[in-house]
């Protein structure tokens, strides 16, 4: 390890976590037996954090806080669990598994995440290890889903679209398998496997005895879309087509989301790309990146902890001479790339074999039955009597792939039945929130449960110009963590207390510029107020194709980000419209 390294990990107090980590005996610590412990509903506080690598956090009901905490008792404890599903493809049977679960053991909806998962909420403790256990019977696991390592790795929605897909989804795959922990802590608690021999804990030949200093995410995309907003990641990989193959991946390093609100030090951040490796040696980049972030993330301030501030602090020639060392090799000069949306194609596509896909729309990633749209149910129908799949998506929807010809009008029916085939307006289908509040301990605003209605109000003001059809990006979260990728949409909303938000314009509607703060602490009227007069402009003076966004830099209302900006502070407002 270098000096670098030691000025930052040796010389200054490690985290909490750190001490934490390094006495769980790979993941361990005491989870087993607070399960056991019946006069609480939650676990001893440094278990909460190594449940995390397990996939399980612990939560609260917000919405009961205040009222339990007057009462003097415990605060309504749950826990939510997320499972590992590297290129977010289920089954039909696993499907149906997965829904029994959320009714059986958890709050009786299913979340589909930004990162092609399902999460379950409200499982209370006594709960908790039949529902992973039914996630194992399931053949699914939630290792590694949440805490200080490689999350769930996302890539491009479809295997089944091209042999192109196929193949990024096998790569994802390999990484994330190639990525897990080797301790078998989880199959220990969760499914009671038996403990090994002598009691020893098992070595982590790529993570060691620490684990990483923080997440670490990683992305795979196939150009034109950005359905996964590549540049949002640790690790991005663009695959590089060429005469029907895929010659390898443009690499991407040290995107990230999440900031703090006040604290310009912390900032969203897209990644820089850094050069192209033939598809023989992805896994071993892969592995290298994540080692140098291993060995060279701040382990002292885990907000400083992500890749992205390790390259800011040592600078991306550094990154790149010590990631070529590692390798033995260096990464070949970028391809060049075009990347058009980072929302998905909903509706219905054919794969080059025939077949029928259809992504459908599920608004905010919640499946749950409105009077309207009864998504569970309809979703449950589809996957009794669907022999192909079901992909969720890192925008949140899932798309029912592999539909034989003849059977396009069963689903069609079904779709149709379950008030599922209706159009959904264009703001609709490209926004994205959050869950936020009552379950995220982070929350400081409501998201998931607010965006409908402001998109409703939003999309109001859009026909009233003529601008119904207009396709513009919107993602809200009710903190500055980032969950919806906020910052790469062209209007983002970040939460600020209950009702109040930040409003960012100008990311690109293809999720390689990030968006700049334009009004400080809006709340629903002013949000309306800031953005009818840009629409009405818009619907005047854009030209043809013109997305929003380009149209707010050009008409000046937004300064352009430059060339070389790939993070911004949140410090004050672009400019005075
Ligand atoms: Fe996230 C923390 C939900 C994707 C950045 N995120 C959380 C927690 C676990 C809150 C907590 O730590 O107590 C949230 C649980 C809420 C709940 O009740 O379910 C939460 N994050 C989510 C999900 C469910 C949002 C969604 O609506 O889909 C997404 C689950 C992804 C998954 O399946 O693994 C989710 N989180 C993201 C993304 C987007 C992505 O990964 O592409 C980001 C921004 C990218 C990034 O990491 O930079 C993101 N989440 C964060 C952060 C800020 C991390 C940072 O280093 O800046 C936190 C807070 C933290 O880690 O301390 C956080
Ligand atoms: Fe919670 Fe904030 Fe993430 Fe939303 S962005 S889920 S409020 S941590």
């Amino acid at each position: 390890m270098s000096t670098e390294s030691a000025t930052v990990n040796e010389l200054k107090k490690l985290s909490p976590n750190e001490a934490i980590k390094a006495a769980s005996h790979a993941l361990r610590g005491t989870i087993a037996e607070g399960l056991e412990r019946q006069i609480t509903g939650s676990l001893a506080d440094d278990d909460t954090q190594l449940t995390k690598f397990h996939g399980i956090y612990q939560q609260d009901d917000r919405d009961l806080r205040a009222e339990r905490g007057r009462k003097r008792m415990e605060k309504a404890f749950s826990f939510m669990a997320r499972v590992r599903i590297p290129g977010g493809v289920l089954t039909g049977p696993q499907w149906l598994k997965m829904d029994e679960l959320a009714t059986t053991r958890a709050n009786g909806t299913l979340r589909l995440t930004t990162r092609q998962t399902i999460q379950f909420h409200g499982i209370i403790k006594t709960n908790l290890k039949p529902a992973i256990r039914a996630i194992s019977d399931a053949l699914l696991d939630t290792i590694a889903a949440c805490g200080d390592v490689n999350r769930n790795v996302i890539c491009t929605a479809n295997p089944y679209q091209t042999a192109i897909h196929a193949e990024v989804f096998a790569v994802s795959q390999a990484i994330s398998g190639h990525l897990l922990p080797r301790s078998r802590a989880w199959h220990e608690i969760w499914i009671d496997e038996e403990k090994i021999a002598g009691g020893e804990t098992e070595e982590e030949p790529i993570y060691g005895r620490t684990y990483m200093p923080r997440k670490f995410k990683i992305a795979v995309t196939v150009p034109p879309h950005n359905d996964v907003d590549v540049f949002a990641h640790d690790l991005g990989l663009i695959a590089i087509v060429e005469n029907g193959k895929i010659a390898g991946y443009n690499v991407v390093v040290g995107g990230g989301m999440g900031m703090t609100h006040g604290e310009p030090e912390t900032f969203p951040r897209t990644g820089d790309v850094i050069g192209f490796c033939s598809s023989d040696k992805v896994l071993q980049v892969a592995e290298q990146v994540v080692a140098v972030q291993r060995d060279f993330g701040d382990r002292s301030d885990r907000k400083q902890a992500r890749l992205k501030y390790t390259i800011e602090r040592l600078g991306l020639d550094w990154f790149q001479n010590e990631l070529h060392d590692r390798l033995g090799f260096e990464l070949a000069p970028a391809r060049s790339v075009l990347l058009t949306s980072s929302g998905d194609r909903l509706g219905w596509q054919q794969g080059d074999d025939g077949d029928f896909h259809y992504a459908l729309f599920v608004e905010n990633g919640r499946v749950a039955d409105l009077p309207a749209r009864r998504l569970l149910t309809g979703l449950r129908a589809i996957a009794s009597v669907h022999g192909g799949e079901m992909i969720i998506t890192a925008n949140q929807n899932v798309v029912l792939a592999r539909i034989p010809p003849d059977q396009r009008a069963t689903i069609e029916a079904l779709l149709e039945q379950h008030g599922l085939s209706g159009g959904v307006g264009a703001l609709r289908k490209n926004a994205m929130a959050c869950v936020a509040l009552p379950t995220c301990g982070l929350a400081l605003a409501e998201s998931e449960r607010y965006l409908p209605d402001l998109v409703a109000a939003l999309e109001e003001r859009l026909a009233a110009v003529g601008l119904s059809s207009q396709e513009i990006s919107i993602r809200m979260t009710g903190c500055p963590n980032g969950c919806a990728r906020p910052y790469l949409a062209e209007i983002g909303l970040v939460g600020r207390t209950p009702g109040v938000y930040h409003l960012y314009l100008g990311g690109s509607f293809d999720g390689t510029r990030l968006n700049k703060l334009f009004r400080r602490d809006v709340d629903h009227d002013q949000i309306l107020a800031e953005l009818t007069p840009l629409f009405a402009d818009y619907a005047g003076r854009r030209n043809p194709d013109e997305h929003f966004s380009d149209f707010l830099i050009r008409a000046g209302h937004i300064r352009p980000t430059t060339a070389g900006a790939r993070f911004h502070l949140d410090l004050e407002p672009e400019l005075e419209a």
